[in-house]
């Protein structure tokens, strides 16, 4: 039989077919492959010996969150509680946006600001709604409804930003775990430890375990075009848009087409991956 993996803890494989849930153990043999089961995988499985047999081919896969077959990523950011971070987000963007994923950006904890700290967001929030990145703050359920309808959606950002809080609102009768940070990064763990689909009918959301580091996982050549308003049509084709001659980047950034900020983590992304390549891979 086929069916969706929805939820997966430790080595216990739940997957969903026809309405029905199957808690599965994948065969042996995905040891031997390096690919594991994933959160979103179709696959087929025997619903008497309770076996994942095989997964079929994937649209699209994230390391961080660990899920596949994704449609959109709501990216949870907060503006305060952990502290906002343009470069974190901007490399939550960069990561999703080659895979086909399209990014959502939910603003969270703009009830903690005044009004003042409040109005220094407002030129960022335009800006990638200008640039055709949907921003909205977590109080604006009807409209996330209306822009995740009929799509497998994953949620990623940080631990503490309020992921779990998210669907609670969407879904109070869920009563996911949430935690208040201190009290989350006083133990030293996330709230959310496992990966899970819910299913809301009109869309499927996917809780997953926050983070606290990010690692990039695309190819740095490739990292230009996963800055979507960049203009890459620069003279020399492989630009990298640092001091080459006739960047046609460096001319947005002049005539303030591209926020600073996008401009400056895109270089630092840039110099960040300099720095994994002094290593040996893994
Ligand atoms: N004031 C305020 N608090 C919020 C908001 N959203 C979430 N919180 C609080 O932030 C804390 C963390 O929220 P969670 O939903 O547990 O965060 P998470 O992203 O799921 O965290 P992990 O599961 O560890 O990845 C909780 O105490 C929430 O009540 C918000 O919009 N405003
Ligand atoms: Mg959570
Ligand atoms: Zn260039």
């Amino acid at each position: 039989m086929n069916g969706r993996i929805v939820k997966i803890i430790s080595n216990s494989y739940t997957v969903s077919s026809n309405g029905e849930k199957y808690n599965c153990i994948p065969r042996g043999k995905f040891r031997y492959i390096k690919t594991s089961p994933k959160v979103g995988d179709i696959v087929e499985f025997n619903p008497d010996a309770l076996t994942i047999d095989s997964i079929e081919p994937r649209i699209n896969e994230l390391k961080r969150p660990e899920v596949a077959n994704i449609d959109i990523a709501i990216i949870v950011t907060s503006l305060t509680r952990p502290d906002f971070s343009s470069y974190l987000l901007d490399k939550m963007i960069a990561n999703v946006v080659l895979k086909d994923i399209k990014p959502i950006i939910v603003l969270t904890k703009a009830d903690l600001l005044s009004e003042i700290q409040m109005e220094e967001f407002k030129p960022i929030i335009d800006y990638y709604n200008g640039i055709g990145i949907p921003t909205l703050l977590n109080t604006e359920l009807d409209k996330l409804k209306s822009l995740i309808k009929g799509s497998l959606v994953t949620l990623t950002g940080q631990t503490g930003v309020g992921k779990s809080t998210l669907i609670n609102k969407i879904k109070p009768e869920l009563n996911l775990e949430t935690n208040d940070i201190s009290e989350a990064l006083g133990r030293g763990k996330h709230t959310t430890r496992h990966t899970e689909v819910y299913d809301f009918k009109d869309f499927f959301i996917v809780d997953t375990p926050g983070f606290s580091a990010l690692d990039l996982d695309i190819l740095k050549e490739n990292l230009r075009f996963a800055f979507v308003e960049f203009d890459n049509s620069c003279k020399f084709n492989d630009c990298m848009h640092l001091n080459e001659k006739g960047c046609r980047v460096k001319e947005q950034v002049e005539n303030h087409e591209i926020l600073e900020s996008r401009y400056e983590n895109y270089k630092r992304m840039v110099e960040e991956y300099e720095d994994i390549s002094k290593y040996p891979k893994k």
